[in-house]
């Protein structure tokens, strides 16, 4: 071996010297949801989020749906046990920058997931922005969620949140109440901020205008975000997307209000600049494109 040679090897077995010439790691989110087989929703789309918004995900499994677009043809869930030793595996050994939940099935899962938040939270100084995202129907009208996990979400989990993200449907059975419009969505977000003490992103798309209009109750102020609404798409998935987007730039360290307007962004092009094909049935499949 020639001398150069032999000093180039040493080089790279100096750990030292290696750990300098690493290129700056990336940030790391946690997210704890279900599977969707098509991959449109669920761990799937939040890891294509995280990679398309140059983070490293990770996952906590909780469910596992066989779905297709229009279609969830069955759900079987992950013992408590293992959704929580997922978790508690993946915190103590992972940096992690922010923590979002998608679909958690049942209301022993619910129970799991902020038991485990909350024992690693007193372990953790400052506390990982966390983000639920409370998944319980799906775009097809089919039921994700058992009823009883709602008592589940309101008692355990909600008290624990950075940020929760219901959309209309969501905000409007937690609230045993009708959303039509814009002024019944401020009073909503703010009613949940107020009863749950986290910030809320009451997700307005569901009221087709001509713009899909959002609404921040953070801090006592309400926020609105807004993008054209696109037409004529029929896909599943945005808003997991859209969480995992917003957990992104949270673990990024940017505020709230900056993670957010830069999810929505990531949000509307994915539905912009979808996938489409034709089904083996003759019908239209969209999908997300998530790459920014
Ligand atoms: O889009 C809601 C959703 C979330 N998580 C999983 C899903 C779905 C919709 O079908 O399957 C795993």
């Amino acid at each position: 071996m020639v001398g150069r040679d032999r000093r180039a090897r040493r080089r790279r077995a100096n750990p030292k010297e290696t750990i300098q010439n690493w290129i700056q790691p990336p940030p790391i989110a946690l997210t704890i949801a279900g599977s969707d087989c098509s991959a449109g929703a669920g761990i799937q789309a939040d890891l294509k989020t995280f990679t398309a918004l140059g983070v490293y995900g990770l996952t906590a499994v909780t469910c596992i749906v066989a779905e297709v677009p229009r279609k969830v043809s069955r759900i079987e869930p992950a013992t408590a046990r293992m959704v929580r030793e997922q978790i508690e595996v993946l915190l103590k050994n992972f940096r992690v920058g922010a923590i979002k939940t998608g679909l958690l099935c049942s209301a022993e899962i619910v129970c799991a997931v902020a038991h485990t938040i909350q024992d690693r939270e007193k372990k953790t100084a400052p506390s990982i922005p966390f983000v639920v995202d409370p998944v319980m129907i799906a775009t097809s009208g089919d039921n994700l969620l058992e009823p009883e996990a709602v008592e589940a979400y309101k008692n355990k989990l909600f008290p624990l949140a950075t940020l929760i993200t219901p959309n209309l449907d969501e905000a409007a059975l937690l609230l045993e109440t009708t959303i039509n419009d814009r002024r019944q969505m401020e009073s909503a977000a703010k009613a949940l901020a107020k009863k749950y003490r986290a910030s809320v992103l009451l997700k307005g798309g569901h009221l087709r205008g001509d713009n899909a209009i959002d609404l921040l109750f953070h801090h006592g102020e309400v926020t609105e975000f807004s993008a054209p609404f696109v037409r004529g798409v029929e896909t599943h998935g945005t808003g997991c997307t859209y969480s995992a987007a917003i957990t992104a730039g949270l673990a990024f360290g940017f505020s709230l209000e900056k993670a957010i307007k830069r999810a929505k962004k990531f949000v509307t092009e994915s539905i912009k600049r979808r996938f489409r094909w034709m089904s083996k049935s003759g019908d239209i499949l969209d999908a997300l494109r998530h790459s920014s």
